[in-house]
């Protein structure tokens, strides 16, 4: 364990406390900790890392719209002269087999006592090209900390898994990280470290040299330092403008609820939560919206609902000119009034 020397993480609450329950197990200050998500690691750049590096990956999930891209990110790492010695992640055992599990060198089952045949029988099964066109199961070799499902099985998440794993090895501050990363996968942020590292990155939220300061930080501290104080102050703000937002929201009827973030900074998935739960069916936002087309910002309005309906389908067939997918549509000021008479008519 102590002789990992490169973290790839995902930037969940979990995958960042987990992250730092590695670093504090692994001891040392010379550990490489890059943040990254399931379908961006095709961008990871591995040549910056240790020579020879022993990689352990953190929250990270096999790419499941594309597993060729997490299959060449394995296969990058190789030929790069790096090893993958953990796969810490809970979402799918079954898919990581595929890409880093191997034919076990013992031979086809044929060949294996009965009792190893049935200690395989429930693996996973490839073809058997050697000896005979039957199965012989894969399983992971050389990991010294296995992928798990949390579908079927005990692990919720990487904290657990991490947890489970180095069981007699984590004192009180490591167990107290993975038990907040495992809170962290339920959404439950009101544990000491899960609090801390929410806050802290969602007024930033794609900067992961935050999760990286805090991953670090962390493994040594139980308290955040005036960096992450400020970082945390940052989305306090954003909170208070909220609370302004709803404060001023128009009720247009019909769970029809209209707010303006025009200059104001938000946490759009929290604002949303917020107006959803108090009974909104859909809610219209006026406020700034990056247009990728234009390559900046543009007062837009968006309407978005927590219902499982396609209001972009619905705007679109009106006629509006409309971008974004079935649960937000995005459209220009001067077709608000059309967008809202098509909505309305989905609602009924
Ligand atoms: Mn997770």
């Amino acid at each position: 364990m102590n002789r990992i020397n490169q973290i790839i993480s995902v930037g969940s609450v979990d995958g960042v406390l987990t992250s730092a329950a590695l670093l504090r197990l692994i001891g040392r200050d010379d550990v490489g900790l890059q943040f990254t998500q399931a379908f961006s690691v095709d961008k990871v750049d591995v040549t910056k890392f240790p020579e020879a590096a022993r990689v352990a990956l953190v929250d990270l999930a096999v790419n499941n719209r594309d597993p060729s891209m997490t299959a060449g990110f394995i296969a990058r790492l190789q030929e790069a002269g790096h090893q993958v010695v953990a796969v810490i992640d809970e979402h799918s055992r079954e898919d990581w087999i595929e890409i880093v599990g191997q034919v076990p060198n013992t031979g086809c089952y044929h060949t294996a006592p009965d009792d190893e045949y049935n200690r395989h029988h429930d693996s996973f099964f490839v073809n058997c090209e050697a000896c005979c066109s039957n199965s012989l199961p894969r399983e992971f070799e050389g990991l010294i900390i296995e992928p798990q499902s949390q579908a079927e099985g005990t692990y919720k998440s990487s904290g657990a898994v991490l947890a489970a794993a180095a069981n007699d090895l984590l004192d009180t501050h490591g167990v107290e990280l993975c038990q907040a990363a495992d809170a962290g996968d339920r959404m439950d942020f009101t544990t000491h470290f899960g609090a801390i590292v929410n806050q802290a990155v969602k007024s930033d939220i794609s900067n992961d040299a935050r999760r990286v300061y805090l991953a670090r930080h962390l493994a040594q501290n139980a308290e955040a330092d005036d960096t992450i104080r400020g970082w945390m102050v940052e989305y306090e703000q954003i909170l208070a403008d909220h609370d302004i937002i709803v404060a001023a929201a128009t009720d247009l009827g019909g769970g029809i609820i209209r707010v303006n973030t025009t200059g104001r900074k938000v946490d759009v998935t929290t604002l949303m939560a917020r107006l959803y739960r108090s009974g909104a069916r859909v809610v219209i936002s006026e406020g700034e919206l990056f247009v990728p087309d234009l390559k900046m910002k543009k007062l837009m309005i968006a309407f978005g609902t927590s219902e499982k309906i396609d209001i972009l389908a619905a705007v679109k067939a009106a006629g509006v000119p409309a971008s974004g997918f079935a649960q937000k549509a995005n459209v220009d000021l001067a077709d608000e009034a059309g967008a809202l008479v098509a909505i309305r008519a989905l609602l009924g």
